[in-house]
């Protein structure tokens, strides 16, 4: 499955243009806000190098993760990314089953050890063994540590294998956690979401295979990129909360005026992500345009931090808000969405 030739020659094989590998550059350039020129070099590099050998582990989890990145519209930017990587193991997509689809899993491991992506999507259960999820008979904590040892970076998409997810939520019947919960002596790339953005997977993927390292991450080793800001900070309903219009029901005045959804327990202070910028299904929207208010689900324990229809805290005088999270910018930002995150959590305490 490994093919020995250039990303550039197997593109052009399957009739993609060098315009269109420059234009796919240029989004992705952009998507990162990486600076002006950074475009064409991506399109030089990426014409020249071999496809990177990816393996991608699935462990507890819905799919969604792997819908997210395949679900979009044609031509997208995320199919051109499956032109770029040799994916080599990947349980829902390959057609390969039983023996056939481990022996690939080996030999790419194998001919390509120490260079391999390892992407992982889903938590990995540790209680009893690790039996609440095997694949051939191996638990998902074993098949981990296998496929860790050979890679060159690993990639933990979504908000199960980053932190935990929905099953690491009370009561944790299996006991599950994160990638970076067991591998510590490799570097780890967290992408949360539940799902998370195709376009963010895809960008870091484009970022990896161009530069052959991760892109800078935050303390929760999130692509900075993708990450710095909450969806607050970009939210289109912005304006509103800064004037403490808020929408009382989802279906009153407010509501129908597309009026900020704090007080219908939107987690867009606490949440960092790329969905009011990027947005999702080619961007044509995204939940807060579509009327809910953000679920946080990109952040740990999002499930366990209280029901979604709770506000996070009761609002500020609305012009003090704006200058503690707009006009301090991002450490200091963040500081202030974590204090709101503790105050939500005191507050949810109190109401229970
Ligand atoms: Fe988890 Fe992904 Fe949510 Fe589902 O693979 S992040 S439950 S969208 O599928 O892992």
């Amino acid at each position: 499955m490994n093919e020995p030739d250039t990303l550039g020659a197997g593109l052009a094989r399957r009739g993609v243009s060098r315009r269109s590998l420059l234009k796919f550059c240029t989004a992705m350039a952009s998507l990162m806000a990486l600076p002006p020129g950074v475009a064409l070099a991506m399109a030089g590099a990426l014409d020249q190098t071999k496809r990177q050998s990816v393996i991608w582990l699935s462990f507890q989890e819905c799919t969604g993760c792997v819908e997210s990145l395949t679900r979009s519209f044609e031509p997208t930017l995320e199919q051109m990314i499956f032109e770029m990587v040799s994916l080599d193991y990947q349980e829902t997509l390959q057609a390969a089953s039983g023996e056939a689809a481990e022996s690939a899993r080996d030999e790419a491991m194998k001919s390509s050890y120490g260079k391999y992506l390892l992407i992982v999507d889903g938590s990995i259960p540790t209680k009893d063994g690790g039996v609440y999820s095997t694949v051939a008979g191996v638990s998902n904590h074993d098949r981990l540590i296998d496929a860790a040892k050979g890679a060159a970076a690993i990639v933990a998409v979504g908000t199960c294998s980053s932190y935990g997810g929905i099953p690491h939520a009370n009561p944790d019947p299996t006991g599950a956690v994160s990638v970076s919960d067991i591998i510590k002596d490799k570097p780890i790339m967290n992408v949360p979401g539940c799902p998370p953005i195709p376009s963010v997977i895809a960008g870091t993927l484009a970022y990896f295979v161009t530069y052959e390292k991760l892109p800078e991450l935050d303390h929760l080793g999130r692509p900075k990129v993708f990450f710095a800001d909450t969806i607050h900070g970009r939210c289109y309903r912005r304006p509103f909360y800064d004037q403490g219009k808020f929408a009382k029901t989802f279906d009153d005045e407010g509501a129908r005026n597309g009026w900020c959804l704090y007080e219908l327990g939107c987690k867009g202070p606490t949440t960092h992500n790329a969905c009011a910028t990027i947005k999702w299904n080619g961007g044509v929207s995204y939940p807060i345009e579509s009327g809910h208010g953000c679920l946080g689900c990109s952040e740990p324990d999002f499930w366990d931090k209280g029901s979604f229809y709770q506000p996070l805290s009761t609002p500020l005088a609305p012009n003090a808000h704006v200058v503690a999270i707009g006009a301090l910018g991002g450490v200091a930002a963040g500081a202030v969405a974590a204090a709101l995150s503790r105050e939500h959590q005191t507050h949810i305490g109190e109401e229970k």
